[in-house]
């Protein structure tokens, strides 16, 4: 059984069919799933005989993904003619998270998105889009197995991680997810490794972003008797530690799992003007809107933004709004 209705299934197939070169693309600071999903709709073409590139505009930060990184490039390594090309978009449905050097190559293109975000409210014959999947790769699973029914075990392991590094190895899948795990199962009978596929995602970090992790767990605050952790990373912070990037999912797993959080805030000094905040929370509370209040948005329950300001100043303002909801 699949979620994806079989009209959608055949208005890709028909877009397939009437195009004889695709781009493949997924969002900038591409993750697990992003690539994986890329790979499966380039089997799924190769397959069908039709010519594929895959695009991304990077860059490749995540430790886990490294190993892909040449199988993609930047730009176009030729030109596709206009006149039977396409471009396929998986796991983003807004052009402008492709990145804004590549978007406006690929703008005049025939275009189908294959999606599972919730901002997303495309809903047209050259979309697959179901905010419900827990991963585009498992999106592209069905997809694969509605047109060749039995799966590659290569391209079964690759779809496996995208799987899995979405779902936070499974820890987001809630208890109305059995057709998830059917699905898995049927990765795992065609080879996909549970063990090695998590030690692949939870491996290769350079030691600084432990320590940088440590600095976050020493800054952090309770706040509201304890439903909100605050903590922050100084230009100095980002200086000593911070240059190999940071793995912000361990530092919000860690703060969430404290007895009576609710929400977790997170900012990030980027320039001597500028700051970048992050979100967190438990399924009531909606940090999305408090986000919107100072121009940024995301998911009820994980969001961001980017603004004018210093740690000094943001602070407060954004704790001010959590007071409103917490206490
Ligand atoms: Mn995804």
């Amino acid at each position: 059984m699949s979620i994806i209705a079989e009209e959608k299934i055949s208005n890709l197939k028909n877009f397939i069919d009437s195009h004889d070169n695709f781009y493949i693309i997924g969002h900038k600071e591409p993750d697990g799933d992003c690539i994986s999903s890329s790979l499966g709709i380039a089997e799924i073409l190769k397959k069908f005989n039709k010519k594929y590139q895959l695009l991304s505009a990077g860059p490749f930060k995540r430790p886990e993904i490294k190993q892909f990184e040449k199988q993609f490039t930047k730009f176009p390594k030729k030109n596709f003619n206009k006149e039977n090309s396409a471009v396929i978009i998986v796991d983003c449905s807004e052009i402008e998270r492709i990145g804004e050097e590549i978007a406006p190559i690929i703008k005049d293109y025939d275009k189908f998105i294959i999606d599972h975000h919730k901002t997303s409210d495309i809903d047209n014959e050259f979309s697959i889009i179901y905010p419900y999947a827990p991963a585009t790769a498992y999106l592209v699973q069905l997809i694969y197995e509605s047109f060749f029914e039995k799966i590659d075990s290569e391209i079964g392991k690759i779809l496996f991680f995208g799987i899995c590094t979405d779902t936070g190895f499974f820890r987001f899948l809630d208890a109305d997810s059995s057709d998830v795990f059917y699905a898995i199962s049927r990765l795992v009978s065609k080879g996909a490794n549970p063990r090695e596929t998590y030690s692949e995602i939870n491996s290769g970090k350079p030691f600084s972003t432990r320590k940088l992790l440590g600095l976050m767990l020493t800054h952090s605050e309770q706040y509201f008797d304890g439903k909100l952790i605050v903590t922050y990373e100084t230009l100095d912070d980002t200086k000593k530690f911070g240059k190999d990037g940071r793995d912000s999912d361990s530092l919000y797993q860690l703060l969430l799992s404290v007895d009576g959080v609710q929400a977790v805030l997170f900012v990030r000094q980027d320039t001597d003007k500028t700051c970048t905040a992050g979100f967190r929370s438990k399924d009531a509370i909606d940090v999305s809107t408090i986000a919107a209040k100072f121009g940024g948005g995301g998911h009820k329950n994980a969001a961001g933004l980017s603004t004018e300001g210093t740690i000094d100043t943001l602070l407060p303002q954004i704790i001010k709004e959590f007071e409103k909801v917490l206490n």
